[in-house]
């Protein structure tokens, strides 16, 4: 195997015999079939949707199939099998559609084998996706692979969209194309750097259709205190992204005698006044994905994985934790969906069958629910701050938590904010600072939680309307963006600034093993991005003095 598409890569290279996010060599290598059968279904879908051909069931499977590769969501072999297998069969469909149904040997010809067995000997003939060929250039290689990243974290974005009723050709149209150029060797290298901004373009509109689908459905998120304690009685708790999965979980949960909580990126949905509105969600559980070994073992119920980044379950873990969606663990009950719902009664079931938690218990709490609809309800009174003084800098300290050491940099970073400074979160990695309290400036916290990192949307709203207020651009407001990254829907979010021409970003903990020295270049000349060093020097460059 041969995978180097996070953060947690071996040696800061790659992975080569297990993943260090648990994956394995079997499922490294089935994933890595999957995205090249996906390529094919992209190159047939990328010719119909020139001669305007479109098949809807094709593009949002291509999106679920690239969304089950990302980091930390399916781990489980034997469900690549039929995505593998429906890759080619929609291929087949769509090709049969077109006047030209021409393609190389390769991807878009490629006959899958009817068992896991013969699918893995076949994804080791293939080899690994991701591994430099011989005489590939290795700077081209570089912005493909960033592409390629890049569009299974737009995939992400698409899929949790669509599940909200919110599609887009023009987004599809683009996954199909860059999926068709990555088996395109007469690209130059200009080519690809289009490419790799043309990513950040889609996932722009992906997340606006994303924070269209979440806002739509369950209202825009309004300031809503969380407490972090829990309440005596029966438990469930709720991890990932999946809002419509809460949802359905918080209807047939209610009246059972049972609180629902929420653990990681999960957080920001008690904000949604569709949400919040059951008076059985109570509050928040745990911190970031990482820290699922110690904190789902002394959760007194049933757990409920969304996607994503679920990690091997510890302890007693595995028999009181369900996934749904693309979550996948060898052995653990799966929750399907059935005609657009899904029926959690085995959750509820499990959840009533165990202890719970004997008491009351008070643990204070923490305020959600600052994104851009709230924060700019009170634009003016930012700006007023901003003008009298009272506000100097924004910063935003966004992005993803993660396992290895190197990550209290963000910590720190937002202990040592000057009393003048607002900073705005959001995503995993802020429960490395989410309950520390930094008082507020005439009122407004100087802590806005703006949600996931599915909301990344929501501060580029706040970004630009900043901007327009004061009658200048994003570059020229005061505010510096700190951001961490892991896995791939940071790579999106990276793109999406990049294309917006968002310069001085400062990227850690460190940067990704798939750009090489030559990229970077480009990417420092252009944008001047910049690896973090230390809290106190970052501070010092930023503010000055
Ligand atoms: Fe390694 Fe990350 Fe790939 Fe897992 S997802 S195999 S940790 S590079
Ligand atoms: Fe976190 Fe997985 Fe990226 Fe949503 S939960 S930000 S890592």
């Amino acid at each position: 195997m041969f995978c180097y598409q996070c953060e947690q890569v071996a040696k800061g290279q790659a992975c080569t015999v297990r993943g260090v996010c648990g994956k394995d060599e079997t499922t490294a290598r089935l994933q890595d079939l999957l995205t090249y059968a996906v390529k094919g279904l992209g190159m047939v879908a990328h010719k119909a949707d020139q001669a305007g051909i479109s098949d809807p069931e094709a593009n949002h499977f291509i999106s679920q199939a690239l969304f089950s590769t990302l980091t930390n969501v399916n781990f489980d072999p034997q469900r690549f099998v039929p995505y593998i297998q429906k890759a080619v069969e929609l291929r087949q469909r769509l090709a049969a559609q077109i006047p030209d149904q021409s393609f190389p040997e390769g991807p878009a010809t490629f006959q899958p084998a009817g068992d896991l067995e013969g699918l893995q000997k076949q994804a080791e003939e293939i080899g690994d996706i991701f591994k430099p060929g011989p005489d590939e250039d290795p700077d081209i290689h570089s912005l493909k692979s960033i592409t390629l990243i890049g569009l299974r974290g737009v995939a992400a974005y698409v899929d949790h969209a669509a599940i909200l009723g919110q599609e887009s050709d023009e987004v599809y149209q683009f996954i199909n194309k860059a999926l068709a150029a990555t088996e395109d060797d007469s690209l130059s290298l200009q080519d690809w750097v289009g490419l790799v901004l043309g990513t950040g373009e889609a996932n722009l509109k992906a997340m606006e259709l994303l924070d269209a689908g979440n806002t739509g459905t369950y209202g825009h998120p309004v300031p809503t205190q969380v407490p972090l304690g829990h309440k005596a009685g029966k438990a469930i708790l709720v991890s990932g992204h999946d809002l419509k999965d809460l949802a359905q979980l918080l209807e047939q949960s209610q009246g059972k005698g049972i609180y629902v909580y929420t653990h990681g990126e999960m957080l920001p949905t008690h904000g949604y006044p569709e949400l919040k509105k059951y008076d059985h969600f109570y509050g928040h559980y745990g911190t970031a994905w990482q820290n699922q070994g110690k904190e789902f073992p002394a959760f007194p119920g049933a757990i409920v994985m969304t996607t994503n980044c679920i990690q091997q379950p510890k302890g007693d873990t595995g028999d009181k934790l369900f996934t749904t969606g693309l979550v996948g663990w060898p052995g653990l009950p799966h929750i399907e969906e059935v005609d657009g719902k899904k029926d959690f009664t085995p959750v509820i079931e499990k959840a009533l069958s165990l202890p719970g938690f004997a008491e009351d218990e008070d643990k204070g709490s923490v305020m959600v629910g600052f994104a851009r609809n709230a924060v700019l309800g009170v634009a003016d009174k930012v700006i007023e701050a901003v003008k009298a003084g009272a506000i100097k800098h924004f910063f935003l300290v966004a992005g993803c938590d993660g396992a290895k050491p190197g990550r209290n940099y963000y910590t720190e970073f937002v202990e040592k904010t000057p009393k003048d400074t607002v900073v705005l979160t959001l995503a995993c990695g802020k429960f490395r600072f989410f309950d520390m309290d930094l008082g507020d400036i005439g009122g407004i916290p100087r802590l806005l939680d703006i949600g996931q990192c599915n909301d990344a949307y929501s501060a580029i709203q706040i970004a630009v309307a900043l901007a327009q207020a004061f009658d200048t651009d994003v570059n020229s407001l005061p505010l510096s963006m700190i951001l961490s990254w892991y896995e791939q829907k940071a790579v999106a979010i990276l793109l999406t600034l990049l294309h917006l021409g968002i310069k001085n970003i400062r990227l850690g903990p460190s940067l990704p093993a798939f750009i090489t020295p030559n990229v970077l270049q480009v990417l420092v000349d252009n944008f001047n991005i910049m690896p973090i060093t230390t809290p106190d020097e970052d501070m010092k460059a930023i503010l000055g003095g």
